[in-house]
């Protein structure tokens, strides 16, 4: 095999072959049993991480609340310093992350690099942020009194996050949580151990420089009862979660049981609504790129093409052709457009979802199949797929982390097509492709797209930081990144303050001893 460089990549990560899987900042901890990482996209075992044992984990939140304590007395500002400071180590490590990523998770080279480039800007935008974490004033109904509200800093909070972004979703949380001068508690995916190694071999690099206390950032590993350890931990005020929707409803009622604060970034089964009047050529890219990036393993990954009967055909006919010059193989090879599945299991997942959308009465326009052969030995490369079927098919309905592409039809109004693409049980991600001003503005109206992201002429992947992230109904009505976003990270406390010698009561009470 070509060498990528993945030797080198790892040692400057800090990743050996054994890797304690606890961290407490700097410190690392033994651990019990073994969890082994293997490349989707050679078969290769990289290394082993250390699982997290029960009294690691009390270790662990001990010392994260003692970091708290002195953590949220630093100003805001220079909290933001700190991660001004984390953003330049990720500029830094950015090609050995973003090969890191790749290889562990099997998304193409460019898609790591720009996972880490998600890292920084995050660091960028709340670098800023931490000198605006503002509340409002309001007017005291009571003369001489002021009245203002503040946000002032939560507590741990743990993130819990997916395979598919295996480094950017922590950074969302942390680079948030710690400018609001939280400290956070991580346990990445069991499929996607060595990323958060690296990265807590990195941020580890900022804590000793400036000789943060340890417990700013924790790193805990394990399958999901580790997960239920910090669901169910009243010491965890936030959990902030990734993964499917069957995932979120565990975690949403364990943390509810206690009167925790959640944040769920769930499932999506996203669409593009494409109009006569679409530029096709721009539709093509969208939705190709929106359907096979990532190998269709993004949760705004394309799902669903509803396409205007009277455009059909053409667009039908050019998505066949595009995908015929798609190159699928290692993800390191930039000559490639899609490379594997994260593991055997999802391709067992994939071909269940042909089978079924064909059992019910679909029709496969580009046949999918698993890849053999040379290059192909980890038994992890598929071939992306498209698929004529209904909305209603279960299949349909249902969200396969693969790529599958399902091409829908209407006749008629938009209406018709906003019906189906608001007609499925996830919201997160949506768009239309048009010319007509009139269409688009009808989509992003309060009649249309029911979806947290309605884009206009781009497809459903792709968010960018400055915004919020996030969906309604199943995909769990969190939202990540950009705008006000940073709110869920604090506590809001209101404030009213009597500048006089009387102390008048509100609404007027009269109360005289
Ligand atoms: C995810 O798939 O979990 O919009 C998040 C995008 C990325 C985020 C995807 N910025 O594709």
């Amino acid at each position: 095999m070509i060498d990528f460089g993945i030797k080198e990549a790892l040692q400057l990560l800090g990743v050996s072959s054994i890797n304690k899987g606890t961290s407490t900042g700097t410190q690392w901890y033994q651990g019990g049993s073994e969890i082994i990482s293997h490349s989707p996209v050679d078969g290769a075992l990289i290394a082993k991480v250390t699982t997290t044992t029960p009294q690691e984990y009390d270790k662990v939140i001990a010392t994260a609340q003692e970091a708290f304590v002195s953590w949220r007395m630093l100003p805001a500002p220079k909290r933001g310093e700190i991660v001004r400071q984390f953003g330049e180590k990720l500029r830094k490590y950015k090609e050995p992350l973003g090969k890191l990523v790749s290889y562990e998770m099997g998304k193409s080279y460019q898609e790591g690099l720009g996972e880490v480039q998600e890292m920084i800007d995050i660091c960028d935008f709340a670098v800023g942020l931490s000198r605006q974490l503002h509340g409002l004033t309001m007017h005291s109904e009571r003369p001489g009194h002021r009245m203002y509200e503040q946000y002032h800093p939560l507590g741990i909070v743990g993130i819990i996050s997916a395979f598919n972004f295996p480094v950017a979703v922590w950074s969302w949380n942390t680079a948030l949580a710690w400018i609001c001068g939280d400290v956070c508690v991580w346990k990445p995916s069991e499929k996607t151990p060595l990323c958060g190694i690296a990265c807590q071999n990195i941020i580890a690099e900022v804590i000793k420089d400036n000789n943060l206390p340890e417990g700013i950032s924790c790193l805990i590993n394990g399958d999901y009862q580790v997960g239920e350890w910090m669901t169910n931990d009243n010491r965890v005020p936030l959990i902030s979660a990734t993964g499917s929707t069957r995932m979120g409803k565990t975690v949403a009622q364990a943390v509810a049981a206690r009167l925790g604060k959640s944040l769920l970034e769930l499932g999506g089964n996203n669409a593009i609504i494409v109009t006569p009047s679409a530029d096709i050529k721009m539709t093509v890219i969208g939705a190709v790129f929106g359907a096979v990036g990532t190998a269709g393993q993004r949760c705004t990954s394309t799902r669903r093409l509803i396409i205007h009967e009277s455009i059909y055909d053409q667009v039908k006919e050019a998505l066949v052709a595009a995908y015929g010059q798609l190159r699928i193989g290692n993800p390191l090879d930039q000559n490639n457009h899609v490379g594997p599945l994260i593991d055997t299991a999802a391709v067992g997942m994939y071909e269940t979802a042909l089978n079924k959308v064909v059992e019910e009465g679909g029709k496969l326009l580009v046949e999918g199949g698993l890849l053999t052969g040379e290059g192909y030995e980890s038994g992890c490369y598929v071939k992306p797929a498209i698929a004529e079927a209904e909305n209603h098919f279960q299949i349909v309905q249902h969200e396969t982390f693969a790529p599958i592409l399902y091409l829908l039809k209407y006749s008629g109004e938009l209406e018709n097509a906003i019906e189906l693409q608001n007609g499925v049980v996830q919201g997160l991600s949506s768009a239309i492709m048009t010319t007509n001003l009139r269409e688009a503005e009808r989509f992003l109206s309060h009649g249309g797209s029911d979806c947290g992201i309605a884009n206009v002429n781009i497809g459903t992947s792709g968010a960018e930081i400055g915004g919020a992230f996030g969906g309604e109904k199943e995909t769990g009505g969190g939202r990540e990144s950009g705008s006000d976003a940073w709110k869920i990270y604090m506590r809001r406390q209101t404030n009213t303050i009597n500048y006089t010698a009387d102390l008048p009561l509100a609404q007027g009470i009269k109360f005289d001893l």
